[in-house]
C-alpha cells in the first residue's frame, strides 16, 4: 500500500557507522569525533542512520534485535514518531537495520498523531510480542498500550487484539491522560509474564498466558523520583527495576535510577542512580541486556546531525555502554562515552 513503511528496507544495508570507510566520505552522519578520526566499530551512537530513542533491546539465539522509537520532529517540535524500528547485530559493534516492524496506525483503534513511544518486545513459544503506547481514539481518550503478534523477531507485527490491552479508563491512579506508556514486559524463571508501565506512577500487572490479556488488578510500585521509562530484569535470582527519574527537588533532565527486590512485586529498595543526565536530550531511557556472558546498558543521547538536522529533545540517538555489577549484585554507576563498546570490556 502506498506509503506502508513497514515494507522491508534493503535486507543488507549495513548502517552501523562503525564502518570507517563508509563514514568518512558519507555527507547524511556527523560524528561525535573529532573530523579526520576514524570512528570504530561499537562507537556511540550506535544507530545512525534515523533518529533513534527508547531502545530496547531482545536477545534471540546469537543475534541482539534493538527496537528503537524513530524521531522524525523536525524544528522544536518535541516527540514525533509514527512508526518503530529494529536493527540487528552479532556483535554489538555492527547494526543491520531492518526497518520499521509496525505503525502507530497499525491499531485501528489509534490515533494517528505520532504517537509512537517507548516499545518494548519478547519472545514466548516461537512467537514475539511488542507492547507499544500509542494515543487512543475517543472517547477513551489519552496514551494506552497495545501489543502486536509476529511469528519473526524483524515483524512486521500485527495488532494481536484488535483492542488496546491497557487504557487510561484503566489506571485511576496517578495523573492524568498521559501515564500509560512506556511498556516494559518480562517473563518470571516460573513462566509468569508481567507488564510494567508508567508515567509518575508505575503500574504493574500479571500478563495471561497467551501474552494479550491481563491475569488480575493492575497494581501500582513506590519508587522514589520514578518518572517514566521502567525497564525489569533478573540476574542471580535479584528482581531489577531501571527507571527514568527527575529529582524531585532539584527537577532538572531525567537520570537513570534502579531498584532492587526479591520478587516482580517487591518490595522495591532504591539503590540510586545508574547514570545521570544524557548529553543534549531531557530524556533518557533504559534497556538492559545479557549478552554472549556481557551485560550492557542501551540509552539514548541527542549529539547525533543527519544531514542538515542537529539532535534535540525531539532528534535523539541510542547509545550502549558495558554494564557491571558487584559482588552484592549492585550496579556500577555508568559513564556515557563516545567510545560506546568500540573499546574492550574494562
Ligand atoms: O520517546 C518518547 C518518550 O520520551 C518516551 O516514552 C519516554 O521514555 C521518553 O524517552
Amino acid at each position: 500500500m502506498p506509503g506502508d513503511q513497514r515494507q522491508k528496507w534493503p535486507a543488507k544495508w549495513i548502517v552501523q557507522c562503525g564502518l570507517a570507510a563508509v563514514l568518512a566520505f558519507s555527507p547524511l552522519c556527523i560524528r561525535a569525533e573529532p573530523a579526520g578520526e576514524p570512528r570504530l566499530p561499537g562507537s556511540n551512537p550506535i544507530i545512525t542512520d534515523a533518529f533513534t530513542a527508547d531502545p530496547s533491546p531482545l536477545v534471540v539465539g546469537d543475534t541482539v534485535y534493538l527496537y528503537t522509537s524513530h524521531d522524525i520532529a523536525r524544528g522544536d517540535v518535541l516527540y514525533a514518531m509514527n512508526d518503530w524500528l529494529v536493527y540487528s547485530s552479532k556483535d554489538m559493534k555492527v547494526w543491520q537495520a531492518h526497518g520499521p516492524v509496525m505503525r502507530e496506525t497499525d491499531f485501528s483503534w489509534a490515533t494517528a498523531t505520532n504517537s509512537a513511544w517507548a516499545a518494548q518486545a519478547i519472545e514466548k513459544d516461537g512467537k514475539f510480542y511488542f507492547y507499544a503506547p500509542v494515543k487512543h481514539k475517543e472517547p477513551d481518550r489519552g496514551f494506552a498500550i497495545g501489543v502486536g503478534v509476529s511469528n519473526s523477531p524483524t515483524g512486521p507485527f500485527v495488532d494481536a487484539r484488535g483492542s488496546a490491552l491497557i487504557t487510561n479508563s484503566m489506571t485511576k491512579a496517578g495523573r492524568d491522560y498521559d501515564q500509560d506508556i512506556d511498556p516494559t514486559v518480562f517473563i518470571d524463571d516460573d513462566g509468569t509474564p508481567w507488564l510494567m508501565w508508567g508515567h509518575f506512577t508505575c503500574f504493574l500487572a500479571k500478563l495471561q498466558p497467551n501474552m494479550t490479556e491481563l491475569d488480575g488488578e493492575i497494581m501500582t510500585i513506590q519508587l522514589p523520583d520514578f518518572t517514566e521509562g521502567p525497564w525489569l530484569f533478573k540476574r542471580d535470582g535479584h528482581y531489577y527495576l531501571a527507571y527514568a527519574s527527575i529529582d524531585e527537588v532539584k527537577q532538572g533532565n531525567e537520570r537513570i535510577a534502579y531498584a532492587m527486590a526479591p520478587s516482580v512485586t517487591g518490595p522495591w529498595t532504591y539503590k540510586g542512580l545508574i547514570t545521570g543526565e544524557t548529553r543534549n536530550s531531557y530524556t533518557i531511557h533504559p534497556g538492559i541486556i545479557a549478552y554472549k556472558g556481557q551485560w550492557y546498558f542501551f540509552y539514548h543521547d541527542a549529539l547525533l546531525t543527519i544531514g542538515d538536522l542537529k539532535g534535540a529533545d525531539g532528534r535523539r540517538a541510542v547509545a550502549v555502554e558495558y554494564l557491571h555489577f558487584d559482588d552484592d549484585g549492585a550496579i556500577r554507576p555508568i559513564k556515557q562515552t563516545d567510545a560506546g563498546v568500540s573499546l574492550a570490556i574494562p
